[in-house]
């Protein structure tokens, strides 16, 4: 027996999507604008999460994409050998762009396969393999006949052609939430368990009105009888002031024992209404009483720990990555680093604890791939130290960063005065907020650096403060600014992200064959 203590999965891990082969879950979240994407985690015991590997490396041109684009609730099954993962790729400045596809593979390590795109509008694919040997995809997408219902989404089934790698025959519209006025009924996912086909689905939106629903039917297609405990799981009755809001988009799993579990988003607050660390994966156990799930049985709430009883006491091992327990250095092959519309490893070479990061024109303020890796922020406490070689030219700058996207995001950044007013052994750091797309200064200081020397760039996180400084030799962190956390999380800016954390390097437009140093990154949260 072992505890799981949620969030499963902390930090931003939202859209969570569950299979199990044997005896391995299979685990896949949304990434958006990051890559790689749809990292896949393996886990024996539901408790121990590793990373396999990601679906989507470089199958899909995410240039363009604006921060919140890119990919959204991917859904993972198996089937016959294959494993298979649909999901929606959005550029919300076109709607001719990306869409639903699926990719499949037969080692979830990868390769996956090129997307397969599909043919129908929307948002959150999922695909139902069912006992008679079809394939039934559905997804949810805006009432378009319907146009002033405001969010108004409605839930399709169609049957897919695994031969033909199309959708196929009528589309049936099964579900459109719940409650009465429902908005965004999303997320569906359908299941065959002993004859009967059953819908989970969200509504009420990824944030404070979140919840999951459950319908049932004797065919695939419909129709859909909702369950009268609707929704079955939601916290948006316990107000604002509770340690996890906004449950929902819930996908179950049975268990090789035969018992069920789900994982489903959500929210911790924390300094006021604000979640810096976005939407996390929690878990949650599952009984069936006449014929419909009961989820979190006896508490209605997603617990704070979970008994698995068949789990055995995790070890030390790379599941804890997933958790965020480790501390300490970020080594490159850590499944943690992402870029931000480029791989990691098109943005900078790995050397020994860290990188070799060449300087890009793109600033962290554009719809570009800038020179940046980050990590998810999974602690509310957490230092983060970047230690630096501050060794480039006047007008180039090398930093750390906290990034909600290029509109709303904090960055220090340390370079020469451009102006040539500092001697060569004062650099300046500055610290600069994008708050809405405006830029403002919170702190500027000279620091003693001579070029070549080692420098350490801090993040310190103590809940809502964000202290961002320097420590140049002495062990002393001087200070540059504290931002104000609450002003980067979605509450604040909108999207759909946690924030990361990362070091980052900018020409700032110019054309640039400079290559920033990074010795080493750590990570140590509490
Ligand atoms: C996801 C959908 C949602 O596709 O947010 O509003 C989207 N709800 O289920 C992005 O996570």
């Amino acid at each position: 027996m072992t505890v799981v203590t949620n969030p499963l999965l902390p930090g931003c891990h939202p859209d969570p999507s569950i299979c199990r082969v044997g005896d391995d879950y299979y685990l896949v979240v949304s990434t958006f604008e990051y890559l790689p994407g749809l990292p896949i985690l393996r886990s024996r015991d539901l408790v121990t999460w590793e990373h396999v590997g990601a679906v989507v490396t470089d199958q899909i041109d995410y240039a363009g994409v604006p921060s919140s684009g890119g990919l959204y609730a991917p859904t993972i099954r198996h089937h016959d050998g294959t494993f298979y993962v649909v999901c929606t790729f959005v550029d919300p400045t076109d709607d001719a762009r990306g869409g639903n596809f699926l990719v499949t593979a037969t080692d979830p390590a990868g390769p996956w396969s090129a997307p397969v795109w599909l043919d129908v509008a929307g948002i959150d694919p999922s695909i139902l393999f069912t006992s008679d040997g079809r394939a039934w995809m559905h997804g949810t997408r805006l009432v378009e006949h319907e146009p002033d219902w405001f969010h108004q989404t409605e839930v399709w089934v169609r049957e897919y052609s695994l031969t033909e790698q199309r959708l196929v025959g009528d589309e049936h519209v099964v579900w459109n939430g719940a409650v009465r006025g429902a908005v965004w009924a999303e997320a569906p996912h359908l299941y065959e368990i002993d004859g009967t086909f059953y819908l989970v689905a969200a509504e009420g939106g990824t944030e404070y009105h979140h919840a999951v629903s459950v319908a049932r039917a004797q065919h695939v297609t419909g129709p859909y009888e909702g369950n009268k405990a609707n929704p079955v799981l939601t916290h948006r009755h316990l107000g604002h002031d509770v340690d996890v809001v906004g449950i929902g988009h819930a996908d179950l799993v049975e268990a090789a024992d035969g018992s069920w579990w789900a994982v489903c988003l959500g929210m911790r607050p924390y300094g006021g209404y604000h979640y810096n660390l976005g939407r996390e994966t929690f878990l949650l156990p599952v009984v069936w009483e006449d014929g419909w799930p009961v989820l979190a049985p006896g508490v209605g709430r997603v617990p704070r720990e979970v008994e698995v009883p068949f789990a055995d006491a995790p070890g030390p091992d790379a599941g804890a990555l997933a958790r965020g327990e480790l501390g300490g250095v970020v080594p490159p092959g850590d499944p943690r680093w992402t870029g931000v519309r480029a791989l990691p490893d098109s943005l900078a070479t790995p050397r020994g604890d860290g990188w070799d990061l060449p300087v890009r024109p793109a600033t962290l303020e554009d719809v570009d791939a800038p020179a940046f890796l980050g990590v998810r922020q999974q602690h509310v406490d957490v230092d983060v130290v970047a230690t630096v070689v501050a060794d480039l030219p006047a007008g180039e700058v090398v930093g750390v960063a906290v990034r909600q996207s290029e509109h709303d995001h904090v960055r220090l950044e340390l370079g020469r005065d451009a102006d040539g007013a500092a001697s060569d052994d004062v650099w300046t750091a500055t610290v600069v907020h994008v708050r809405g797309g405006e830029r403002t200064e919170l702190g500027r200081r000279a620091v003693p650096v001579t070029a070549g020397d080692e420098v350490r760039l801090v993040v310190s996180a103590r809940g809502q403060d964000y202290a961002l400084g320097i420590d140049t030799g002495s062990g002393d962190v001087l200070e540059v600014a504290v931002a104000d956390g609450r002003t980067l999380d979605t509450v604040a800016t909108g999207g759909f992200l946690g924030l990361w954390i990362g070091v980052w390097a900018s020409s700032g437009g110019t054309a640039t064959t400079s290559t920033a140093h990074v010795v080493s990154v750590t990570y140590d949260g509490a």
